[in-house]
């Protein structure tokens, strides 16, 4: 393998072909050695081969290839592409689907930044592109780094192929020392047809759309495939950096097209509300003609200091806003409706379609969310579809808008066949036979068989397992159920000794179709990896219900550890403590949410199995984002009476981004007391118990913006 033939004499193709099998090679190695303990080269032998795979990228720079061996640090993951660590979270953005919500979101900052209705605020305006995220790391004027959103915190290291992009510049000039440049990586509509006309004519995989071609052509391990491939590139964002790039968003972003970045020439300053919809009608007429698709308009606060004090959050900026297009229609015959009972118990009804195209994707399942939509009735009972119910048999429109689950919108009666019944809708479990039940209140019937019902426990388990949550790699949907199925494993800290019980012994994994001896180790040791885990990825993997992702980043980040948390929960199942107050003080924590997370834990087998999972973790402290040297990172800290440079909310979001805790009440767990004018028995309290107590220029102060 390592070629004496100095690299300057060797062809593209021959140098091609020797990085492929460098590559294969090193990343074996690396994973014998950091992650089998069981090195198989010796490092004389390994250190010849990285050297000859260092010659041959410098020599032929263009085939460098994403796995390449040079880029790795420890083990390459198994699906291939490094990890990186986001220095500044990729943010996603919260959604507006009408006006209405347009002149709610300027009203939410207003109120935020205490700015009344006759106070300028200005905004930007700019068409939302339909590809994937990508972040590139500049330092000293050359890209360093090019990585995909991922979760918002880790994504993939797609540097070399990210280097196969034309619109994607390699060196800049005049850009600060560290610069991280942010946009969207799309494909226009006529290089998507080319591509796939040319895919088809080789035989090979065609997509289905403009976005998954851009996220297929980009997440290529050999990046020569990439270089082939026509993407975009469009910057919008920045993330880390050395220096401002300016004082607004609109000079930012023309600071970004000076340095060489292609930015949308349809972004436009608005004064406000009005300004913003009819940008956004004047993009929506001109969709069709664009060349390249995109899903709505984003919305941003100017004033980069006024972004800076709106904050976000958990993973969503308050300073801007997607205001959608309206979803893609079509119609097509419902054949059956299927009853899925979901984690939560809930059974949920889902249409069996002819197959249909939606704006560019196949789509044969749609949600028809629960038993009054199929009737044809709301939540208080009110008419939808002007009282029109649901019948197998029956033409409906069904839409799409973005990501999300296509829907059942609408019913033609003029095609429903004469023998069409009215669906009756189970009141028992299709799953388990036990009653479905349906609460007051609850828009949705359940099943009442707990973890005796195998789709609530399979469900629970594939939740469990999910990305957002422990993401065990080779522990997906699949295998959980077969596991569930052959009793393996039926609640999640069976998964934690699954290797004790199945690694050794009679019946073993490596044992098992489908499985080998490789698999089953890189099973264990990825269920390994995962006994330490964030904290906030452990509250949403238990599944409780209304406790989505962000929400649980929201716990992590407020009560800090599992120790402290699990307390918290339990003691809150008293409305008189202090504790409930607490959990409710929490920016973005209902009281549906707060009574859900307390029966969970007051539920005794419940309580039983999530001790008995934690019992097998290594649960990390929440991390407190900006928080790094903050004089009240872990503090808990209460305002009371007036404020007078900022609103409640910004004092809130402000204190809770640099770490704090903020509560509504104080107690002995009470670090520090910010008192404006007015305070009352908050104030009386602090000073019986010895709490340091400030005012709001102390405070400011404190946290150096005073
Ligand atoms: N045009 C545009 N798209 N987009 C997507 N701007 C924009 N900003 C985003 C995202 C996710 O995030 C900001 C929070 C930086």
């Amino acid at each position: 393998m390592s070629s004496k033939i100095d690299p300057s004499t060797l062809t593209r193709k021959d140098a091609e072909k020797e990085l492929a099998d460098l590559a294969r090679v090193l990343n074996a190695a690396n994973k014998a050695y950091h992650r089998d303990d069981a090195p198989d080269l010796s490092d004389a032998e390994y250190d010849a081969l990285k050297r000859r795979n260092v010659a041959l990228e410098e020599q032929f720079p263009y085939l460098k290839r994403a796995d390449s061996p040079t880029d790795q640090v420890g083990a390459i993951p198994a699906e291939g592409f490094s990890k990186v660590r986001h220095e500044v979270a990729m943010l996603s953005l919260s959604n507006a689907f009408d006006d209405d919500d347009i002149a709610d979101f300027d009203q939410r900052i207003r109120r935020y930044l205490g700015l009344s209705e006759e106070e300028a605020l200005r905004y930007v305006a700019e068409p939302k592109i339909d590809g994937l995220s990508l972040s590139l790391r500049y330092e000293m004027g050359e890209l360093v780094q090019a990585a995909t959103r991922g979760d918002g915190t880790t994504g993939e290291n797609v540097t070399a192929n990210a280097r196969t992009i034309s619109d994607v510049p390699t060196r800049l000039t005049d850009a600060p020392d560290i610069l991280e440049v942010r946009g969207e990586i799309y494909m226009s509509h006529s290089d998507f047809q080319a591509l796939n006309e040319h895919q088809a004519e080789a035989g090979d995989k065609t997509f289905a759309n403009p976005r998954n071609a851009a996220a297929g052509s980009l997440r290529q391990l050999d990046a020569a495939i990439t270089r082939r491939r026509p993407l975009r590139f469009f910057a919008y964002a920045w993330g880390a950096l050395s220096q401002p790039l300016a004082d607004t968003q609109l000079c930012a972003i023309a600071r970004l097209n000076q340095l060489g970045f292609r930015t949308n020439p349809l972004t436009r300053a608005c004064g406000g509300p009005k300004e913003m919809v009819a940008h956004y009608r004047k993009i929506e007429t001109q969709r069709a003609e664009l060349g390249y698709d995109i899903d709505g308009v984003v919305y941003k606060v100017d004033n980069l200091d006024l972004q800076r004090r709106l904050g976000f959050r958990s993973t969503t900026p308050r300073w801007a806003i997607a205001h959608k297009f309206p979803a893609e229609l079509a119609w097509t015959k419902l054949e059956r409706i299927d009853i899925q009972v979901g984690r939560t118990g809930a059974l949920s009804p889902v249409a069996r379609l002819v197959p249909v195209t939606v704006g560019g994707v196949v789509v044969s399942n749609a949600t028809l969310h629960n038993e009054d939509y199929i009737a044809g009735r709301d939540n208080k009972g009110g008419e939808i579809r002007g009282g029109k119910d649901i019948r197998e048999g029956d033409q409906v429109q069904v839409y799409r808008a973005g990501d999300v689950i296509p829907k059942v919108a609408d019913v033609d009666l003029t095609k429903r066949p004469v023998d069409a019944k009215p669906y009756v809708f189970p009141k028992i479990c299709p799953e388990c036979g036990s009653d479905a039940v349906r609460e007051a209140g609850d828009a949705v019937r359940r099943c009442t068989g707990g973890m005796i019902c195998p789709a609530q426990a399979v469900e629970k388990l594939k939740h469990f397992v999910g990305r957002a949550a422990f993401d065990i790699e080779g522990l997906g949907a699949k295998q959980v159920e077969q596991f569930y199925a052959d009793k393996w494993i039926s609640e999640p800290a069976d998964i934690f000794t699954l290797e004790d019980r199945y690694g050794t012994g009679l019946q073993q994994l490596k044992n098992r179709e489908g499985w080998g001896e490789k698999s089953a180790t890189n099973l264990f040791a990825a269920i390994t990896e995962k006994r330490s885990i964030e904290l906030g990825r452990v509250i949403f993997a238990l599944g409780i219900r209304h406790v989505g992702e962000s929400a649980s980043n929201l716990l992590a980040r407020h009560y800090g550890s599992w120790s402290a948390f699990s307390e918290a929960i339990g003691s809150a199942q008293d409305p008189e403590s202090s504790a409930w107050g607490d959990l409710l003080s929490i920016d973005g924590v209902g009281s549906v949410m707060a009574q859900s997370l307390v029966n969970a834990f007051a539920q005794e087998a419940e309580r039983a199995g999530i001790d008995r999972l934690v019992e097998q973790l290594d649960v990390q402290s929440a991390e407190r984002p900006q928080s790094d040297g903050s004089p009240v990172a872990g503090k808990t800290v209460v305002f009371t009476g007036t404020l007078e440079k900022m609103t409640r909310a910004e004092a809130k979001g402000r204190a809770e981004a640099l770490g704090a805790k903020v509560s509504g009440s104080v107690s002995a767990k009470t670090d520090l007391l910010v008192a404006g004018p007015g305070a009352g028995s908050k104030a009386k309290k602090a000073t019986e118990l010895g709490i340091e107590t400030l005012d709001e220029n102390g405070w400011l102060t404190l946290i150096g913006e005073g």
